[in-house]
């Protein structure tokens, strides 16, 4: 890959000659040139920049000059043709600036593929905006203004050595090991790192999880699955929500482990009516939970420790959890209903196919200690709780009982049994 830097700073980009980055470059994996501004700049100042129309604070850097050292250094690299476009020799232009397209794993994994980037590195009040309007103009490299966050930085530097720090990486022969790369947080499953350990096995009176420990590479994976759903939704709710880069992975398992620990979801359905009922009663739990971080349960708390067998997950009819309050409450109903201690059923409504197969398959499967009745009843009851929805059962056994139990509930085991 190569990588074209325009600045008015070039030893700024110092920092690239280190570590991984340093190494590509030595062994010409990253090609990396820096470009002054100012040799493109006339008089005795070798001025970049002038003052705002319209008036305001600050300088503008000026478009012409933008322009003149683009062309001269583009023109004389390779041009991008369909054919190379068709097999991954792109070539981009990158802006960074605070009102950028925000700078994402997903745009970094595509700039990776790419043959040639040049970054254009703004400082003062930015670049006259006729500088990118005319590159877009121009057949020519596809041109992306982006940005790293909500802030503002004092130029576009600091932002590009970010950029090229997480595309390059991305670059196979970059980083030696390309495993490292697909379980870290914004990969694929969209979910943030599990946390990790190493030597010392105690650090600050702090010990390792025995699991970890145990050389069981499923149990590892599944507390390691475990950790990451937790830490994104303490820290980063917004990827489990609708449009966020986790929601679309998420099991039956995930939403009613995030459940059991009081993450309630808004919720999309096709249905109007459903989606209004169900709305309400998400925006219900949300106000008395002040956010998407909810106290725990003692409903479910309770029923989490009766040694119950099987959860009855009621989906919505997009296949989401309503609210974790929806699903306690109509857990203890369920249960209360229709069956005896030592089973807990958790419920929320679903509908990808019809309701009655799966409903009957469920109460042959799952129910077998139900008596004809209550069987009865629970049919009843779902039917007219859920008109034609589908259901979904999680059979629990012991381990994913404890997987599910939130820590919390475990704590407080002792109060809830008196
Ligand atoms: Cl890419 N540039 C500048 N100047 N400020 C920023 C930024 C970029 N991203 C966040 N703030």
């Amino acid at each position: 890959m190569r990588i074209d830097i325009f600045t008015i700073f070039p030893d700024f980009f110092k920092v690239l000659d280190v570590s991984l980055l340093g190494k590509a470059q030595t062994s010409g994996t990253l090609e990396i040139q820096t470009h002054n501004l100012r040799d493109w700049a006339e008089g005795p100042h070798r001025s970049v920049d002038d003052t705002p129309y319209g008036g305001g604070a600050g300088m503008v850097m000026r478009a012409d000059i933008w322009l003149n050292a683009l062309e001269s250094v583009l023109s004389s690299l390779p041009e991008n043709s369909s054919e190379e476009h068709a097999s991954g020799s792109q070539q981009a232009i990158l802006v960074p600036s605070p009102s950028g397209v925000r700078l994402t794993q997903e745009l970094a994994q595509r700039l990776s593929t790419y043959q040639q980037l040049t970054f254009c590195c703004g400082r003062y009040e930015g670049i006259d905006a006729r500088f990118v309007e005319a590159l877009k103009d121009q057949e020519g490299p596809e041109v992306i203004e982006f940005s790293l966050g909500d802030y503002v930085l004092n130029g576009g530097e600091s932002a590009t050595v970010v950029a090229i720090e997480a595309i390059a990486r991305l670059v196979p022969e970059v980083i030696g090991n390309q495993e490292s790369l697909t379980e870290e947080s914004h990969g694929e499953s969209g979910l943030l790192e599990y946390p990790i350990y190493t030597r010392p096995a105690e650090v600050a009176g702090l010990g390792i999880p025995e699991v970890l420990k145990s050389g069981n590479h499923a149990d590892i994976n599944a507390w390691r699955h475990d950790r990451a759903l937790e830490k994104t939704a303490e820290v980063r709710p917004d990827l489990l929500q609708i449009g966020g880069k986790a929601r679309a992975n998420l099991s039956t398992y995930d939403r009613l482990f995030l459940a059991l620990r009081g993450y309630a979801f808004a919720i999309e359905s096709a249905n109007q009516a459903h989606s209004e009922r169900l709305s309400n009663v998400t925006e219900a739990a949300l106000k008395q939970t002040g956010g998407f971080k909810t106290t725990h349960s003692p409903v479910i708390t309770k029923l989490i420790h009766k040694k119950k067998n099987y959860v009855l997950l009621l989906a919505h009819p997009c296949g989401d959890l309503i609210s974790a309050f929806e699903v306690l409450e109509a857990a203890a109903d369920i249960r209360h209903t229709l069956f005896g201690e030592g089973q807990v059923f958790v419920a929320a409504p679903q509908a990808e196919t019809g309701a009655t197969p799966a409903l009957n398959a469920l109460l042959d499967a799952g129910f077998k200690r139900a008596s004809n009745s209550q069987r009865r009843n629970l049919r009843s009851l779902l039917s007219s709780e859920i008109p034609g929805e589908d259901l979904q059962v999680l059979e629990l056994d012991a381990a994913l009982m404890a997987r599910l139990t939130p820590p919390r509930a475990a704590a407080s085991k002792d109060l809830l049994e008196k």
